[in-house]
């Protein structure tokens, strides 16, 4: 038999007659049978493995592995490769189905299509024909309400994508293409832009389809992947050479300057050898050398050079 659906669990086929039994049906997304036999004590079920509830069109066929053989195992095939075997038991073959008055029920519990249904070589009608030419042959019994054509639940109908999502419908079941910068199942999630770790050195803050680094001191950059280089803005005097560090600088000062940015004279100038400070002003000696504070009414840095 031919069938698409996404029914985790259904039955497919159940043919009858008397205490003889066939069921194929789908248990956990696989094909599942029971056969009971008038020539077997008990049932004999067995189950393939391959997940055929996926919404895509599979071609099921079971049939015994050896049919000459009273005791054949019975094999599952799904689009042509061997699913499952089952154990080596009498159920002899299903020969029940050409008794008169064997039923047949198909799709009773099952959501899907199926397409081309055969038994032993016949296939069932979909549309009674009493004119087919083979002798043996399966009759619709009632009227059953047979839709033709495959056609899936309007899954997309609701717009159950979020956020500007394009609905795709996956026969019973909605996919969602999501818009930049959102995610999950109904794109109802701002994808963290910031989880890769972008910001080399820095925080990074996540926006719509976009991210933003605050860059750590002395880093720039999108990324915050580039060392500033604090010499631009802070030039060495005195004709010092500036070393680049992180968020600082560094001044080699030559050999008659000193300070951060050699500014300073060295060996450094002292109160009252080298520096006396005009107007009152109080001379005070310091790691770079003297220094002037003025009286109330005075101000700069003037001082008599006493050298
Ligand atoms: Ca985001
Ligand atoms: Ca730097």
């Amino acid at each position: 038999m031919e069938l698409r659906t996404r029914s985790e669990n259904a039955v497919l086929l159940r043919a009858s007659w008397g205490s003889n039994l066939l069921v194929v049906g789908i248990l956990d997304f696989s094909v599942w049978v029971e056969i009971q036999s008038d020539s077997s004590i008990k049932s004999l079920t067995f189950k393939g493995n391959r997940h055929v509830a996926d919404g895509r069109w599979h071609r099921v066929n079971i049939s015994m592995a050896d049919w000459k053989r009273k005791t054949s195992p019975w094999v599952i095939a799904v689009d042509g490769i061997t699913d499952a075997t089952s154990k080596q038991e009498r159920t002899g073959s299903l020969s029940f189905l050409n008794k008169k008055g064997a039923m047949l029920a198909v799709g009773d519990s099952f959501i899907g299509c199926l397409g081309a249904v055969r038994l032993g070589g016949i296939y069932l009608p979909f549309a009674d024909d009493h004119k087919a030419p083979q002798p043996s042959q399966f009759h619709l019994v009632g009227k059953p309400k047979i839709h033709l054509g495959c056609s899936s639940a309007p899954v997309c109908d609701s717009g159950p994508c979020l956020n500007g999502g394009r609905c795709e419908d996956l026969f019973n079941k909605f996919g969602c293409v999501c818009d930049t910068g959102w995610e999950g199942e109904q794109c109802e999630t701002d994808t963290d832009e910031c989880v890769s770790q972008p910001c080399v050195y820095g925080s990074c803050k996540d926006y719509l389809a976009a991210f933003e680094c605050r860059c750590d001191p002395g880093y720039a950059g999108t990324l915050c992947d580039e060392d500033i280089d604090e010499c631009v803005l802070h030039p060495c005097e005195h004709g010092g050479t500036c070393q680049d560090g992180l968020n600082m600088y560094t001044c080699v000062c030559p050999k008659d300057y000193s300070g951060p940015n050699c500014q300073w004279d060295y060996p450094p100038l002292q109160c009252n050898t080298d520096v006396q400070c005009a107007n009152d002003g109080v001379c005070r000696d310091g790691l770079w050398g003297a220094n002037c504070t003025c009286m109330p009414g005075f101000t700069g840095t003037r001082y008599n050079d006493l050298s």
